[in-house]
């Protein structure tokens, strides 16, 4: 049988690009595997904006892992579990490795700033690790791991720190020097050009992950094409269902009644077809 894991570094390595898409719970994750996205992103942003809290590395490692072993339960994608800066210092990141991979999550995402870190899209506070520490950090990662299919994906965040290209390119090769099995690149840009001039320097030395959150014109066929592996929707879901909870919310409150929206929210037939009743039932009361 195949593992997530294997699933997920397949993923990495296959002509084709990959699209993964974030979920904050089991029940998304399952709309996420339905509506046909290849592997599934645990995001410190949602996880944090779940639990309303903003996304400046307050959870704790035990809280994001019990949160991604649900969501990785609800569904036979393969799980990309964001873990910040590792929660800590170099033993505080090997203990993750060592948790996540007992827990059969496929693969981890480390990146270079310094904790607690803040989200990418919040202004200033962007703190870079020293990049020989993190690299040192991505060693002990692949060295602790059980097996070779777990996957440990290197970010860097030189360009949204404003570092600058030669930084994110000096980051990146030591980073696979030390082990990283993929890089991610991530940017704040409206437009791709810093990506694609980091793509063009890069080569293809190992597969490249984008989160083009702040760049949505760029398309995966001009992603796969510069030269991406996966691109990553890390909070769509949550945003979207933040827009429709606010709208239905809002209209009930102003109505005084539900029956006007009716129509246009999940039928509890969804929501129990979606939760695998009838497999549940299956087993007698
Ligand atoms: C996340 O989804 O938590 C990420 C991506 O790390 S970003 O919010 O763009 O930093
Ligand atoms: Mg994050």
């Amino acid at each position: 049988m195949t593992t997530k894991a294997a699933r997920l570094r397949e993923l990495l390595h296959r002509p084709q690009i990959a699209r993964v898409m974030g979920a904050r719970d089991a029940l998304t994750a399952r709309l996420v595997a339905d509506a046909g996205f290849d592997g599934v992103w645990a995001s410190s942003f949602e996880l944090s904006a779940s639990r309303g809290l903003p996304d400046v590395g307050l959870l704790t490692m035990a809280e994001c892992l019990s949160e991604a072993v649900h969501i990785d339960d609800a569904t036979a994608l393969p799980l990309l579990a964001d873990c910040d800066t590792g929660f800590g210092g170099r033993a505080n990141l090997v203990r993750t490795v060592q948790q996540y991979e007992r827990a059969g999550i496929a693969g981890v995402c480390f990146e270079d700033k310094v904790f607690p870190k803040r989200n990418s899209f919040l202004e200033g506070g962007q703190l870079l690790e020293d990049a020989h520490e993190f690299a040192a950090r991505i060693e002990a990662a692949a060295q602790v791991r059980s097996h070779g299919d777990f996957t440990v994906v290197a970010r860097t965040e030189a360009l949204i720190a404003g570092a600058g290209m030669a930084e994110a390119l000096r980051r990146a090769h030591l980073y696979a020097d030390a082990g990283a099995d993929a890089l991610l690149i991530h940017s704040k840009r409206s437009d791709a050009g810093e990506i694609e001039e980091f793509l063009g320097h890069w080569r293809r030395r190992l597969p490249v992950v984008v989160v083009p959150t702040t760049y949505p014109d760029w398309s995966p066929a001009d992603a796969a094409e510069a030269g991406v592996s996966m691109v990553i929707y890390a909070n769509h879901a949550l945003r979207a269902a933040v827009s429709a909870m606010r709208e239905v919310l809002t209209e009930i409150s102003l109505r005084g009644g539900t029956s006007t929206v009716e129509s246009s929210i999940a039928s509890m037939k969804d929501v129990f077809e979606l939760t695998g009743v009838a497999q549940w039932e299956g087993w007698g009361g």
